[in-house]
């Protein structure tokens, strides 16, 4: 029962109608989770979940200083994964600003012997290496007094709490303008935490202020807010966390639906999204492949989690994926990048993808020799392996087109390309 105003009368601008498809087009991209937090090698949500005294925690800012961190790197290094747009937590529940707020000196410029303002190194690294840049924005705050007290997360019994909302609001405002301000061109704002206050009843996140500043500062900048619902007037795309769209494995409000907004999903690579130091169920990079090539297929995006340690690095494992994903792109590019979802809905079997006058099936476990595509009254020029580029026979019926994929291969991915008629 939270109050969720949209920005009534919302029409997004030219710029931002081309930034949504720009954003389609990237496909994949690395979402950065990185904090005070990554020193205790926990998660991000260490604080709350250990019950740690928000008082206490806030030392470990004299503590921080990531001597490897070096933002050419993670560019570089999101790059060769194939990715191209990055989503950084630019201040995560803990209420740590990671960048150089003059709203608050709870930062990691003034508070942390590092002192340097890693969003702004990263911003300008971005913007010259061609990646697109969004900033993760938390609603939750577990370290501010005027953060509204009634909420699910972050309590704690020396916590004094004066639930002074407006002063946070403003806070809020002030720091997004801040964020589109100081850091060039900014992609997207990902907002993330409105379900802290669900059980609040009539409480109001005056989210319809926040946008309108946004779009005000930035036409262009896409706002995502991981809500769960279905998006609000305001809201340029629709993010699922942990779920492709519609597959609503991960609690997904039963009562939303896909919206026709630019589509994300948001992934772990191993089970964590801060650092966790005992977290080593990290999935194959078949699987990690699979799940891009799935979002693909479901016209969504896909955003790929990257925890990185302490001292500033992506942890070995990580990277080893990212490596892996990149050069997997740089042979199958073709397939995902600007595509949108195909007009067969995902199956067992796996997804297509479309571009123009392509149509890329990709078959990511073989089932029978024929496959059937119930594409009623498509025809097409030819079908051909999209490596090495042989000829697949095929028969076009009334209700649709049945290839002989009896050669498929055991590859991460066969891709069938048809040409359109
Ligand atoms: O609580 C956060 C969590 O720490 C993480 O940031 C994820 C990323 O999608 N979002 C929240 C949970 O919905």
């Amino acid at each position: 029962s939270v109050v969720l105003p949209a920005q009534k009368g919302y029409v997004p601008t030219t710029e931002n109608l081309r930034n949504r498809e720009d954003f389609r087009d990237r496909k994949f991209g690395v979402f950065i989770h990185w904090g005070l937090y990554s020193m205790l090698a926990d998660g991000e949500w260490v604080m709350n979940n250990k019950n740690l005294p928000y008082r206490e925690y806030a030392k470990l800012a004299g503590g921080f200083y990531p001597s490897k961190f070096d933002a050419a790197r993670w560019v570089a290094d999101v790059k060769a994964a194939g990715a191209k747009y990055l989503c950084i937590t630019s201040r995560h529940h803990d209420g740590f600003s990671m960048f150089d707020t003059k709203k608050s000196p709870y930062n990691i410029v003034d508070a942390t012997p590092f002192g340097r303002d890693i969003l702004k190194e990263l911003a300008d690294e971005c913007h010259r290496q061609g990646i697109r840049l969004h900033f993760y924005y938390s609603l939750v705050d577990w370290y501010r007094t005027d953060y509204n007290p009634v909420g699910r997360t972050g309590r704690e019994a020396s916590r004094t709490l004066t639930g002074e909302w407006p002063a946070y609001h403003q806070f809020m405002l002030d720091q997004l303008t801040e964020l589109l301000t100081g850091y060039g061109e900014i992609g997207a704002i990902w907002f993330d935490g409105v379900w802290d206050q669900d059980q609040n009843p009539g409480f109001d996140w005056r989210l319809d202020e926040l946008y309108a500043q946004i779009h005000r500062l930035q036409p262009a900048c896409m706002i995502i807010n991981n809500h769960h619902l279905t998006p609000f007037e305001g809201e340029d795309g629709q993010t699922f966390e942990r779920d492709l769209p519609g597959q609503n494995t991960a609690g997904y409000s039963a009562s939303s639906t896909i919206s026709s907004l630019p589509l994300e999903t948001c992934e772990t690579m191993n089970k964590s999204w801060g650092y966790r130091m005992t977290d080593t169920a990290y999935k194959s990079e078949k699987e990690l492949i699979h799940y891009l090539v799935k979002a693909a297929g479901n016209n969504a995006n896909l955003l790929m989690n990257v925890g990185p340690q302490p001292d500033g690095e992506f942890p070995a494992a990580a990277m080893e994926r990212f490596r892996a994903i990149g050069k997997w792109l740089e042979q199958y590019g073709e397939t995902i990048y600007g595509t949108r979802g195909g007009p067969v809905a995902p199956r067992h079997w796996g997804v297509t993808t479309q571009k123009a006058d392509r149509l890329y099936v990709h078959i990511l476990q073989k089932e029978d020799e024929v496959l059937f595509l119930p594409v009623p009254g498509k025809t097409i020029r030819s079908a051909k392996t999209f490596i090495g580029k042989k000829n697949v026979e095929y028969t076009v019926v009334p209700s649709g087109i049945a290839l002989n994929v009896s050669e498929a291969t055991d590859a991460i991915d066969f891709v069938v390309e048809l040409e359109l008629q």
